[in-house]
């Protein structure tokens, strides 16, 4: 076991350390190991070691992962699977259909063969029965346990080990493998990193804590290569996608003094340049991330010329979630959607229709 970190207490201290910063979602928190479990109607909450001990009294696990699966499902499963093997126990990751050629080295050497018959089904990082993948439903059975770091988890297991204020799922799988067994190779410290590199965009995003960094140190210490990882993960692109924002930079209309920047993805864009979803993926922040820019939109055409999605990005003094309710959709303060049974042109013309009313005043011309 290469650089292995094997101090089982720091990470304890570390997640202690980090309670209360959000007390929005203390009652989330499943890091105080002395707490003893609580049961709602459905399912019992479990702390850290709690959950230790439940992997570590049973044996034969199948891992779910969620639709469109990213690094941190994938590597928590992963991770998971490879550290309750080390412990003699049989665990797989059931395939996900949806894995993308990006992260599919996270699951490649666990995926459940044909005929494997679970005794206990784990999802990670899932937080509703509705992101089950397509392969996996409830009727295959109620899941026994699901770790995750979503507060909103809709409780659908019948075991939950939770922590709300994680940036990602695998903070939680860190502080599950080392309480398990007090160390991780090198091997599960980078399906980890990936896991939280992932869901904190390379540590940028305002998720990220102080924990979220202090894990990260952690695994690197016991042998992740940040460097490689990083490179795969966010220093890398597809051609298609290379092409694909080539036409849309070179697309860019601009509204209202430069303060609304509209880029627009056509089929016949997508098809000259050979782009699939996955060289699409998080498109939408490109408009709102161009200087003096407060609302950003982009704007697709998906199955036809009548029919088309609406992305929209806002600095904080926009509201994203009122433009679009004011079309049918919704969202996030800062980022919303909605659709429209119309061409792009059209949709661009009742979104430049909407849009004044929320620009801050002087910029209303
Ligand atoms: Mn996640």
């Amino acid at each position: 076991m290469d650089s292995a970190v094997t101090n089982s207490t720091t990470l304890s201290n570390v997640i202690t350390s980090n309670a209360g910063a959000n007390d929005s979602v203390t009652n989330n928190m499943m890091t105080d190991n002395t707490t003893a479990s609580s049961t709602t109607a459905a399912s019992t909450m479990m702390t850290i070691a709690e959950t230790a001990q439940w992997l570590n009294d049973r044996d034969n696990f199948l891992i779910i992962t969620h639709r469109r699966p990213d690094g941190d499902a994938l590597g928590c499963a992963g991770a998971l699977a490879l550290g309750l093997g080390e412990l003699g126990k049989k665990a797989y990751v059931l395939q996900n259909p949806e894995v993308t050629p990006r992260y599919e080295w996270l699951i490649n050497d666990y995926c459940a063969p044909d005929g494997f018959t679970p005794d206990y089904t784990i999802t990670v990082d899932t937080a509703s029965p509705e992101l089950f993948p397509k392969n996996f439903t409830e009727s295959d059975g109620q899941v026994s346990l699901s770790i995750d770091h979503h507060p909103s988890n809709s409780m659908y297991a019948e075991y939950i080990c939770l922590d709300g204020t994680c940036a990602s799922c695998g903070e939680v799988i860190y502080s599950l493998l080392m309480e398990l067994s007090g160390a991780l190779n090198a091997k599960a410290a980078g399906y980890l990193y990936a896991a939280l590199s992932t869901d904190t965009g390379c540590f940028e995003f305002a998720n990220t804590t102080a924990n979220t960094l202090r894990v990260a140190a952690l695994l690197i210490d016991a042998g992740a290569s940040n460097q490689d990882i990083n490179r795969l993960l966010f220093r890398t692109k597809s051609l298609g996608r290379v092409k694909i924002e080539g036409l849309i930079y070179s697309g860019l209309e601009f509204y209202f003094d430069g303060t609304v920047a509209i880029s627009t993805i056509t089929l016949s864009m997508m098809k000259e340049v050979n782009a699939t979803e996955d060289d699409v993926d998080d498109i939408a922040s490109i408009p709102g991330a161009i200087d003096g820019v407060l609302v950003g939109i982009t704007l697709r055409e998906m199955t036809s010329t009548n029919d088309c999605k609406v992305s929209v990005r806002t600095s904080p003094t926009v509201n994203a979630h009122g433009i679009c309710a004011k079309l049918g959709g919704g969202g996030h303060a800062m980022a919303a959607g909605c659709t429209f049974d119309t061409s792009v042109i059209e949709a661009r013309d009742a979104l430049l229709k909407v849009i004044p009313e929320f620009l801050p005043n002087e910029r209303q011309k």
